[in-house]
């Protein structure tokens, strides 16, 4: 059994290293050494060349490095029937907790009108609004979100979250399905998308979605670019209709230099790192998931083919 390894540039090494120490004896084939193609049984890989992984001919599981399954999805010669496992380990989740929770902070005590009143030397207080007047509204409440409407409301936030079934997480208030969307949005003064790119929700958050939301609301968009409808966030936050907006993610990444919202003052940006698979615990989840199917038991975090997350 051999494991293949096609990381971000520049991460393989230390990969290596934490997969060897979660398994010294581990037959490790980093891309593009692989040898010969018929060992290869599993793969561990973020953005693999379109085809590639169609001429492993023994391949079984394929691992995402990211929770986002999207980069696979879209390959339309990915080999039918093998299993994809998306990336759920700790520092991923916690490295979003933490991201988001700092831009729904950083909405909430108005910082980007403070940066504003700083360059122009005023010096003036905005009213405090209490967190429990504060309504944040959460796209997606799976493994991320999930922890994300956890520690929101430890601190006390009025949380609510959509997602596609009906999901029970102390004191969040829950809307699921098409029907749940509008009303869901109405009482979203902060919204966070952390949803999963399908074809169900690309495109989700456009003009009529903005719309739906109160006067001055705030996105935090941390799912994945090709949710948003670039223009019609621009022409929300041109308007004023949406007061402010933290996107690290993107339709086009890496974000071409003549994006409006490299320079937009009512814009936070970040280049896709809202959060980052630690090599290490990740590794001891797919370990571990290796020796879970090899043993004959059930993948864990294996996605849904029909419902592409
Ligand atoms: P999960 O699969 O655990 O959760 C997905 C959630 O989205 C579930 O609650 C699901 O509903 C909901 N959902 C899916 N489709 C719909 C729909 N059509 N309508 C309503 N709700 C829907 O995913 P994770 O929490 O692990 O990850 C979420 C996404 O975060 C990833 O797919 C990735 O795109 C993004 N991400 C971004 C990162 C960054 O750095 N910017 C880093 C890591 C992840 P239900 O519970 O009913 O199934
Ligand atoms: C992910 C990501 O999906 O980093 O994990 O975007």
């Amino acid at each position: 059994m051999a494991l293949l390894l096609k990381t971000e540039a520049g991460r393989g090494d230390s990969w290596r290293r934490a997969l060897l120490a979660a398994d010294p004896g581990l037959d490790l084939r980093q891309w593009p050494e692989v040898g010969d193609p018929a060992d290869i049984e599993y793969a561990l890989v973020w953005f693999p060349p379109k085809g590639a992984l169609k001429s492993y001919p023994n391949l079984k599981v394929i691992f995402s490095i990211g929770a986002g399954v999207d980069h696979l999805a879209s390959d339309p010669e990915l080999p039918k029937g093998v299993p994809i496992v998306r990336m759920v380990e700790p520092g991923l989740t916690a490295g979003m907790t933490e991201f988001v929770l700092m831009s729904v902070l950083y909405h909430h005590r108005f910082m980007l009108d403070y940066a504003e009143q700083r360059r122009n030397k005023v010096w003036r207080e905005i009213d405090q609004v209490p967190p429990w007047d504060r309504r944040v509204g959460i796209m997606g409440l799976g493994v991320l979100g999930g922890d994300v409407a956890e520690k929101l409301v430890a601190l006390s936030f009025d949380v609510a979250g959509w997602s596609r079934s009906p999901k029970d997480l102390p004191g969040v208030a829950r809307f699921h399905g098409p029907g749940g969307f509008i009303p869901f949005l109405n009482r979203s003064d902060i919204l966070v998308c952390l949803l999963p790119l399908t074809a169900e929700t690309t495109g989700i958050l456009d003009a009529r979605a903005f719309a739906a939301l109160p006067e001055g609301a705030a996105l935090v968009s941390v799912g994945r670019g090709p949710h948003v409808v670039e223009a019609d966030l621009l022409a929300a936050l041109e308007t004023g209709w949406l007061g402010a907006a933290t996107l690290d993610v993107f339709q086009t990444e890496p974000l071409p230099p003549e994006s409006p919202f490299w320079d937009h003052p009512r814009v936070v940006l970040t280049p896709h790192v809202a959060s980052l698979t630690i090599a290490k615990t990740a590794s001891e989840f797919v370990i571990d998931n290796i020796r879970r199917h090899q043993a004959g038991r059930p993948l864990l975090h294996a996605v849904d083919p029909d419902r592409g997350y």
